[in-house]
């Protein structure tokens, strides 16, 4: 079937067969990641997407980065910027990071991008679907959400963060900075919204490395980390590269679009004025 052959994402199918009928490894694979999900609350998958296609994907990114969306200010770990003066200074509501970085949304990103091929090929998310054990997952069909591209320039690092809308989250890195941008995790720092490790936020947040994972990210490697109860961040780039990595936001119900108040914090615009 040639149309379908030509969505067909540009993974190394030769170390990841998802294109087989009977792909051998796979359940390995999927066994491997789960128990590390399970275990350190991260996993990875090296050399996920082909070197060249990554080439490919950099080339068509670099000149949309001017029209990303700057993010750039103070912010604690539940992404709030207001202090809450009735609790101590090093309670975490109260321990400011700087975050600055540019958000490329998902419809500033060409329609023939493998980015997309990938989001939107189902064994990909069959696979994904398999790894963080739910039933089926499904593309969001918010207009800017779906794929995203992060670009940290010199100087740019997200600060210490939960994740709060997702019960996972998948970044594929394309293009690693010369110097820092490390993804740093602090694994099960809380267990819930309203069951958190408090003095151990503190330790992370004061600098304390001991609990601290650094992941390590080659381009084309694909992460998978459940960010919602983990604090994690992005450490300072440096250099004239940028550090360009992928985000892909599934949903576990199909027809979910994002909020439009989200959007226009994370993009600048709400989405809903685009054409
Ligand atoms: O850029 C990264 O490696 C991680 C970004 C992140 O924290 C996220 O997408 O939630
Ligand atoms: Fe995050």
């Amino acid at each position: 079937m040639p149309a379908a052959d030509s969505n067909k994402p540009p993974i190394d199918f030769s170390r990841y067969p998802l294109d087989a009928d009977d792909p051998a490894g796979i359940e390995a694979l999927v066994d491997r990641c789960r128990a590390d999900l399970a275990a350190r609350q991260f996993c990875s998958l090296p050399g996920f997407i082909r070197a060249d296609a990554i080439a490919a994907i950099v080339g068509q990114t670099l000149p949309l980065v001017a029209r990303a969306n700057r993010a750039d200010s103070w912010r604690n770990c539940y992404l709030q910027r207001e202090k809450d003066l009735r609790l101590p200074p090093e309670h975490p509501r109260n321990v400011f990071n700087h975050a600055s970085y540019r958000m490329l949304a998902a419809d500033l990103l060409p329609a023939d991008s493998a980015l997309k091929a990938l989001y939107y090929w189902p064994p990909f998310r069959r696979l994904v679907a398999a790894i963080v054990g739910v039933e089926q997952l499904f593309p969001s069909e918010d207009p800017l959400q779906p794929v995203n591209v992060i670009c940290y320039g010199d100087g740019d690092q997200s600060a210490w963060h939960y994740d709060s809308n997702n019960a996972f989250t998948m970044t594929l890195m394309l293009q690693a900075a010369e110097d820092g941008g490390l993804f740093e995790i602090a694994p099960d720092t809380r267990s819930g919204e309203n069951d958190e490790d408090i003095p151990y936020m503190q330790a992370v947040l004061a600098g304390s490395r001991e609990p601290v994972q650094t992941v390590s990210r080659e381009p084309g490697e694909l992460t998978i980390f459940r960010g919602c109860n983990s604090l994690h961040r992005v450490s300072p780039v440096a250099g004239e590269r940028l550090r360009l990595m992928a985000v892909f936001v599934y949903e576990e119900a199909p027809g979910i679009t994002g909020d439009p108040e989200v959007n226009l914090t994370v993009y600048g615009r709400t989405g809903g004025e685009t054409g």
